[in-house]
């Protein structure tokens, strides 16, 4: 049986995202079922899924408590207006958020994605820069291969370049610093590369540009997926931090995929030890189940807008299913299995064993450079000449007919497990690839 025995009859109608729909409807890969560490395909395979989804699974697939939650929440209340009116669970959860979040971060404004967070933040940095008599900030900076989902505010502050260039002109005043990847000095670092922690000084070169007092915010990802995972050097994000505080720009990581665990602290911003004013999330907050996203930010920041009369609304913004009842019980149940289960630390026990895996693929074909942090792997490859891409498309299909899940993104691999991940599993995973490799041209 194949994969198209469990297709509908006409696959037409759907237009699937950052898919290549003729490709895959010629072919289709079909996932019917998942459970802990793996996905089962429409032929009935088990695939170990190295992606956690799409970096968002990280407790794993199907865990009891978060089934049992939802359920419950479906059979007593369905949704709660947004707006005017609340629900017990999503103060609850926001408090148990507040809890985990590095100081002083602790308030929480959801929202239903990672693009939606990072629009909330881009729109929360301009208003609060105005409330506190700061209304010529009104810039926004990104980094060149930065990914902040696909509003129009993410792929203005974004730097990937496919993800721009048909959309027009975007949000104005906008800038982007350069990249941090630099493989002529860092190639095969494990962990954080030695070299680059000037790169930090090219907001410097913004800042004089424009002058500080137009910047509203700076938005980075602390560890960089969608371009294929670049790892910040060493001090880089500290001094960005720096030049933020000594000129009144907020700054703000995008921790949609490194958040909750997968660095093996639960944001990244414990594991650099470097604050920022707010944090964009979505993805592990519910381990993937139910939609949800999240941006949390001081009482700094929650306090300027808490003046003026009280019957008035404060931050003209929210959405429909801001903090909905079945995303609030499937977050608080993930809470309680990364707990339980010691999910959002478990990483650190695992990076070493993780590290000599992903290197251990050094002498294969192909192989340009590897990275890796926590539990993220890269694995990037010589594109064929003339044929950007399509190499490590060909390792993708290979992997999924050997009963694994990768991600590609150009000519990188990138893994990202679930944090459930065993020993036995990566090595399983990283056998497989090693075969992959040696085996596509
Ligand atoms: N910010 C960051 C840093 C992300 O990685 C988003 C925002 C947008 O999130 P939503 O929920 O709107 O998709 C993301 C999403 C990949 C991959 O394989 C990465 C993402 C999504 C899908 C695939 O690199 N990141």
């Amino acid at each position: 049986m194949s994969d198209r025995a469990v297709a509908p009859n006409n696959l037409e109608a759907f237009w699937m995202p950052y898919t290549a729909n003729r490709q895959f409807k010629k072919n289709p890969r079909m996932l019917v079922d998942a459970e802990g560490m793996h996905y089962t395909s429409g032929d009935g395979r088990q695939i170990l899924d190295g992606t956690a989804g799409l970096w968002c699974c990280n407790a794993g697939h199907k865990r009891p408590k978060i089934v049992e939650a939802l359920k419950r929440q479906a059979e007593s209340l369905d949704y709660a207006p947004a707006f005017q009116m609340g629900h017990p669970a999503a103060f609850e959860l926001a408090a148990r958020l507040a809890a985990k979040l590095p100081k002083p971060l602790d308030h929480v404004f959801f929202t239903n994605s990672g693009s939606e967070s990072v629009d909330t933040a881009l729109k929360i940095a301009l208003a609060y820069q105005r409330q506190i008599g700061q209304g010529t900030r009104t810039r926004l900076i990104g980094r060149e291969r930065g990914y902040h989902g696909v509003g129009f505010g993410g792929i203005s502050v974004g730097g990937i370049v496919a993800n721009r260039k048909t959309f027009g002109t975007m949000l104005t005043g906008v800038d982007h610093m350069r990249h941090t990847h630099d493989p002529s000095r860092n190639a095969f670092t494990r962990g954080e590369p030695d070299h680059g922690a000037e790169y930090a000084e090219d907001l410097i070169r913004i800042i004089q540009l424009h002058d500080p007092s137009t910047i509203a915010a700076v938005i980075v990802e602390p560890v960089a997926g969608s371009t294929g995972v670049l790892i910040p050097p060493k001090g880089y994000l500290k001094r960005l931090r720096e030049i933020c505080d000594q000129h009144g720009i907020l700054l703000i990581f995008d921790e949609v995929i490194t958040g909750f665990g997968r660095l093996g602290t639960p944001f990244a911003a414990d594991y650099f030890d470097v604050v920022p004013d707010m944090i964009t999330t979505a993805k592990g907050i519910t381990s993937g189940v139910v939609p949800m996203g999240a941006v949390f930010c001081s009482s700094t920041i929650y306090d300027a807008f808490m003046t003026g009369p009280e019957n008035m609304i404060e931050l003209f913004h929210g959405y429909t299913y801001s903090g909905h009842p079945l995303a609030c019980a499937a977050a608080l149940a993930t809470l309680d299995t990364y707990d339980e289960e010691g999910l959002l630390t478990r990483g650190a026990e695992l990076a070493g064993y993780w590290e000599e895996a992903v290197h251990s693929l050094k002498d294969c074909p192909h192989v340009i450079d590897i990275r890796n942090l926590g539990l993220i792997g890269a694995i990037e490859l010589e594109p064929i000449a003339g044929e950007p891409t399509k190499r490590a498309f060909s390792a993708f299909l290979e992997a999924y007919e050997r009963n694994l899940l990768i991600r590609t993104t150009g000519d990188i691999i990138a893994l990202s497990p679930p944090l459930i991940i065993e020993k036995s599993h990566i090595d399983e995973l990283f056998d497989t690839l090693r075969g992959v490799l040696l085996s596509i041209d």
